[in-house]
């Protein structure tokens, strides 16, 4: 009994940490641009998904959903990175609110 007492809540743990390994994404966050230069890109996840911009330039940025099923913002600034699990379906229009329209993305987060 003293045995499974202990053993439970490691099994808890482990299981929470190789969920959250599987379903995470990163995002560069270039000057001026998400991902790479060019088109707008489409980062395509699935539902629950951790998504994580990571900043790669020297400039100021933010991450902003301008249209979407839910709406989320990072604070503005030049380093860093900013983190968000995405529960909700659907497509996403995200942009830098300093460098829109040229800096846009897509995200599509699938069921
Ligand atoms: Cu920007």
């Amino acid at each position: 009994m003293r045995k499974l007492l202990v053993a439970l809540p490691i099994v808890a743990v482990s299981a929470t940490l190789a969920t959250q390994a599987l379903a995470a994404t990163s995002v560069k966050v270039g000057d001026d641009y998400f991902v790479r230069k060019g088109s707008t890109p489409t980062v395509t996840v699935k539902r629950g998904t951790k998504v994580t911009w990571r900043w790669a330039g020297r400039d100021m940025h933010n991450v902003a959903v301008t249209k979407g099923p839910v709406k989320f913002r990072s604070s503005y600034k030049s380093s860093g990175t900013y983190s968000k699990t995405v529960r909700t379906a659907g497509t996403y229009t995200i942009v830098c609110s300093i460098h829109q329209p040229e800096m846009t993305m897509k995200l599509r987060v699938k069921r």
